[in-house]
């Protein structure tokens, strides 16, 4: 059930508060001028192409603190990579070699993960590669995978959580030239927009408000305003009807349901790893923390529409009364609302032909797998009391490896989450293909390339993969839940892959 722009502009009133209050807060709702009410032209980050030196593509990149205006005049300290808030579009090219300068002007240390990306684990910028302030750290690496929207986050121990809500991300597009023949739209900021899905809580001076309460830590830290890569109330006009939206939810916490407020078709494309093999219509669509998706939306010449979060389609083993509805509401994601608007006042009709056939993704045979391991997500019984996040029954301890995997072999991961909330479970270095769900093949649209799969309450997924090219008995690479917080508590492990 969707409510239409007029029902829900009518049952929160047409004061201040409207801004905030369908979100559940009023704080920062006195300082909101309602004229701003997404009107802000949405932000599309820099795209850095980088240098080519030496047959290498090189990136300067500046870990720093900054300031930025999300709402009105209200200043708000942030953090970013070459900017204020988030960083640039990196873009790089399948087979390429490519050089990250990568300095942390922070006074703390960081770290710069490269999620999706199939790498050595001394490159993966997790915790164990930490940037001590004032310093630059080199990753280099060759780009072996097909074109993707991945992205790169801070990714420092016991530090993810706060570091990535202050600022400390941005998306990294893998490109490739077997894309090129799809003619997919691909004209950046034109008809090929990035969409970067955070909420934020603030305090009153404007600063962003983290980690206030249990609830906080406990179902992850979640905030009433939503920003789409940094823009507040963002509007977007629309410059092509046929629109290909690439959709990161890098939100600490927060599980969207997208939908367009009329509840129209869209077709997604692409999945974390690259794209389907053809396209999926759909009218809502799951992004959980971490993941990515890319999707074609056709807009009517004229027209103006919201693009909405829905309620979380009723898993049953989370529905009902009992802890597992309790916590699936504290989640926040049993209310609609809306998260951007899209001006096409000034849009031409549609011309253009959409491919029936993508590119088929990689895929692997269960009698291919030589191992089959389990891994189960819990937070504890301590629910009240600042819980136990762990895998397997341990909380993350940096010195400890998990397990090795050896280099080359495929594997099967049955995941199972004994919790009373869902959890988006992310392992680094490789992409993979998801089996099952309690038995039963995924949707159409997890029919692709996953690197961060929600496990809801009490199911069981099940993956299969292969970690290839790189094996390093010393370094290991991290698998974990990517609610920050909870991440951030202990629901992370170490696998090293050896050869
Ligand atoms: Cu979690």
């Amino acid at each position: 059930m969707m409510l239409t722009r007029r029902k829900f502009l009518r049952s929160v009133g047409a004061g201040g508060i409207a801004l905030v209050a369908p979100l559940g807060i009023a704080s920062v709702a006195a300082a909101v001028d309602t004229s701003a009410w997404f009107r802000n032209p949405l932000r599309i980050p820099a795209m850095d192409e980088g240098r080519i030196i030496d047959g290498k593509r090189v990136f300067d990149l500046a870990m720093q603190y900054g300031t930025s205006h999300f709402i009105n005049n209200l200043a708000t300290p942030t953090a970013g990579i070459n900017g204020s808030y988030l960083g640039p579009v990196l873009k790089v090219k399948r087979g390429e070699d490519v050089h990250l300068k990568v300095t942390n002007r922070l006074s703390e240390p960081s770290t710069l993960h490269w999620h999706g990306l199939n790498l050595p684990a001394i490159m993966d910028g997790g915790p164990h590669q930490v940037i001590p302030m004032g310093t630059t750290w080199e990753p280099r690496f060759n780009i072996r995978q097909p074109a993707a929207t991945q992205w790169y986050h801070a990714h420092m121990y016991h530090r993810t959580g706060i570091q990535v809500y202050h600022g400390l991300a941005g998306l990294l597009y893998i490109d490739d030239d077997e894309l090129h023949d799809l003619q997919l739209p691909s004209e950046y900021g034109v008809d090929d927009i990035p969409l970067v899905l955070q909420d934020r809580a603030f305090n009153q001076d404007g600063s962003l408000r983290y980690m206030g309460s249990m609830h906080d830590r406990m179902i992850g830290m979640m905030g009433p305003v939503m920003l789409v890569n940094g823009t507040a109330f963002a509007s977007f006009k629309v410059q092509k009807p046929l629109t290909r939206l690439r959709l990161l939810n890098g939100s600490n916490a927060r599980i969207y349901n997208l939908g367009l407020e009329d509840r129209r078709e869209f077709l997604q494309i692409a999945t974390d790893g690259g794209l389907l093999a053809q396209p999926v219509a759909m009218r809502n669509l799951v992004l959980a923390p971490g993941e990515r998706c890319e999707i074609l939306v056709e807009f009517k010449p004229g027209e103006d529409i919201l693009l909405w979060h829905s309620p979380l389609p009723r898993r049953s083993r989370s529905s009902g009364p009992g802890m597992m509805g309790m916590m699936g509401m504290m989640a926040g994601n049993d209310r609609p609302f809306p998260i951007m608007r899209f001006d096409a006042s000034q849009s031409p009709a549609m011309t253009r032909k959409i491919p029936a056939q993508l590119l088929e993704p990689r895929s692997w045979s269960t009698t291919e797998a030589v191992r089959n391991r389990r891994i189960n997500l819990d937070m504890g019984m301590g629910m009240g009391m600042g819980g136990g996040f762990r895998i397997n029954g341990k909380a993350m301890d940096i010195n400890r490896i998990d397990f090795r995997v050896r280099l080359g072999e495929i594997e099967i991961w049955e995941i199972g989450n004994s919790s009373p909330m869902a959890h988006p479970f992310h392992i680094h270095d490789t992409q993979f293909r998801i089996l099952d769900r309690d038995g039963k093949p995924p949707g159409a649209g997890e029919q692709g390339l996953k690197d961060t799969v929600l496990v809801y309450s009490g199911e069981r997924v099940r993956i299969i993969t292969q970690f290839e090219h790189y094996a390093d008995a010393r370094a290991p690479y991290m698998f974990h839940c990517h609610i920050l917080e909870h991440e951030d508590a202990g629901m992370m492990g170490q696998f090293v892959v050896v050869a």
